[in-house]
């Protein structure tokens, strides 16, 4: 972890009216991934769909379209609604439609889900990872999330299963889950039996990549998504 030595985990201070501990945690990642050479991007949080799922080859009948999982606002116009974001990945589209690969982006901030109950809230945040370039492949993302999770939990042993998943926008998909263990009211990341779900990941999808005018012969990519509250909680 040499290499980190300038990044500091976030202090925690008790009664000394300090930032939001999502914010503290939102730049330790930033700090993270900016060390391994991402810029960091932001964006609107109202969406048109057109950003927030076609351009994701997010197919009109998908069930994330539907009233219960997003919130639909009304636009000026009477034409399509607009949404509040889903995710941050709209945000790393209108990154790549301005500019030319290769690409390497990060977009954190404010994500919205029609979901509230007991274990989840309709407003949680999210960082997403992109790369866009002429030859990372699944090793690169491998690499660049162990590189990522080990720096941000303090460790050199660090358990990662990868497992298959589906995503429309990334071909192939995988969920990356941490090996961990409790110890009495404890938990100690890194080693053990039992696994947690930490992140989504996989290749970005050539449909993704034609839509915003990039040429899926030429470039390809990873990206990854992460909810900040499930690392703020684990921190
Ligand atoms: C999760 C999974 C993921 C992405 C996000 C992405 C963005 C573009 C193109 C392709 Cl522009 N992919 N983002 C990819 C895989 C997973 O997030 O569980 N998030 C909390």
């Amino acid at each position: 972890m040499s290499s980190f030595k300038d990044i500091h985990p976030p202090k925690i201070m008790p009664n000394s009216g300090s930032s939001h501990p999502i914010n503290n945690i939102k730049s330790y990642i930033m700090d993270i991934l900016s060390s391994l050479g991402f810029q960091m991007i932001e964006g609107p949080e109202i969406e048109t769909e057109e950003f927030n799922f076609d351009m994701l080859n997010i197919k009109k009948s998908h069930p994330a379209r539907q009233m219960h999982d997003t919130f639909y606002v009304n636009s000026k116009t009477d034409e399509m609604p607009n949404v509040l974001r889903t995710h941050t990945s709209p945000v790393q589209i209108r990154s790549m439609l301005k500019g030319k690969p290769p690409f390497r982006l990060i977009a954190p901030g404010k994500t919205f889900r029609c979901d509230n109950d007991q274990t989840h809230s309709p407003m949680f945040h999210q960082v997403e990872g992109l790369v866009i370039d002429q030859e990372s492949n699944m090793s690169h993302l491998k690499g660049c999330l162990e590189i990522f999770l080990k720096t941000f939990f303090e460790t050199d042993k660090l358990n990662m299963r990868f497992r298959p998943s589906h995503f429309p926008f990334t071909e192939p998909s995988a969920e990356v889950d941490i090996g961990y263990t409790k110890k009495g009211n404890q938990l100690i990341i890194g080693e053990g039996e039992d696994w947690l779900e930490i992140l989504g990941c996989g290749m970005v999808h050539p449909n993704v990549l034609e839509n915003v005018n990039i040429n899926s012969n030429e470039y390809q990519g990873y990206a990854f998504g992460m909810g900040i509250e499930r690392l703020a909680m684990l921190k």
